[in-house]
């Protein structure tokens, strides 16, 4: 007689063995799982609630996202409140307030977001607003587009109660005029660039993810990159996890750098693996990868993250389990 118990366990293996399946790396990976995660919660440990971000000022944005996400909020919620503190950080030349602009002297800015609908928004060439994840956000929920850039994204903020502030600090425009002397363009710098990207899982085990950026300096006027680019600079899919980037725009776009690392994911990866899968593609693709920099974060849904770059030197700020650290990256370039 079969009883209860063992009727559940059995039930139990068959279950997990038929919905398992040994991917060709030889990692064993869940397929058709929902409805058997929807009745028995998940087979893997899940550290939950969890956010990451780009590059050391990571740790503040982490800080402020953390308190979201530590009260039970939505992961989506915490990415945007997380990124505004580095937005509004007029002493962070990289992004928002205080971006160093572009050739002619304006700073334009780039960001993206999405949530764990699938749902996306993103806002390109915007002048005038410290906030532009906000925009991207009202652009997402309150409009049927996922892009408007430019002069209609700036009517769009303006009309939904954003302020017109002077983005150029007086830091920002004496570099400019420094760079002016020589007019010396170096989009291929390997540090000249700063965005952040930033993903979390939330309490209720659903992922977002922003990334924002004021773009390389002394940029093209007009030039948009990754940041702004849903797929390159930020991709979420709420049932295998999420990336986003972080460096040279134009390579991460070449490759559709985050959605790649997903797909990664998706087939398989562990998050940092997908990142290397990533950066690998571009040094592959584009004989000049020694020339620049490009990082990929990453998280699944399990709450495991990873990181990869092409150079030294970048980091990522993690706050698990209530702790907050900055973590030096793996990288292709030894
Ligand atoms: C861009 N990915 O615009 C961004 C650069 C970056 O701080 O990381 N900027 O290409």
């Amino acid at each position: 007689m079969t009883t209860r118990r063992k009727f559940i366990v059995e039930t139990l293996t068959s279950v997990t063995a038929a919905a398992s399946v040994i991917h060709p790396a030889g990692r064993r990976i869940s397929k058709g799982l929902s409805s058997f995660e929807k009745t028995f919660g998940s087979t893997k440990s899940t550290n939950k609630p969890i956010v990451i971000s780009t590059w050391d000022f990571g740790i503040r944005a982490n800080e402020e996202a953390w308190k979201t996400l530590s009260s039970g909020g939505r992961a989506l919620d915490a990415v945007e409140k997380g990124v505004r503190i580095i937005e509004a950080d007029p002493k962070i030349n990289t992004v928002g307030y205080g971006g160093l602009p572009d050739r002619d002297g304006y700073v334009t800015l780039d960001a993206s977001i999405m949530d764990e609908n699938g749902n996306a928004g993103a806002v390109a060439f915007l002048q005038h607003i410290m906030h532009p994840v906000s925009v991207a956000r009202l652009i997402m929920e309150k409009t049927p587009h996922v892009m408007i850039v430019g002069d209609g994204a700036l009517e769009l903020a303006l009309a939904n109660g954003f302020k017109k502030v002077n983005l150029l600090t007086k830091e920002s425009k004496k570099a400019w005029q420094e760079w002016l002397k020589t007019s010396h363009y170096i989009p291929v710098g390997k540090y000249n660039h700063d965005t952040i990207g930033m993903l979390a899982l939330d309490n209720s085990g659903n992922i977002s993810g922003t990334c924002t950026t004021s773009g390389i300096a002394f940029k093209y006027h007009g030039r948009v990159a990754d940041s702004a680019i849903i797929g390159a600079g930020l991709f979420v899919d709420n049932e295998v996890g999420a990336a986003t980037s972080t460096g040279l725009g134009e390579s991460v776009i070449k490759i559709a750098g985050s959605h790649l690392v997903v797909e990664e994911m998706r087939n398989g990866k562990s998050p940092k693996e997908a990142c290397e899968a990533a950066i690998k593609r571009i040094a592959e693709k584009q004989k000049d990868y020694k020339t620049f920099q490009v990082a990929f974060i990453a998280i699944n849904k399990q709450g495991e993250v990873g990181s990869y770059a092409i150079q030294k030197g970048f980091q990522y700020a993690l706050y698990k389990n209530g702790e907050n650290k900055l973590h030096d990256s793996e990288y292709l370039i030894k």
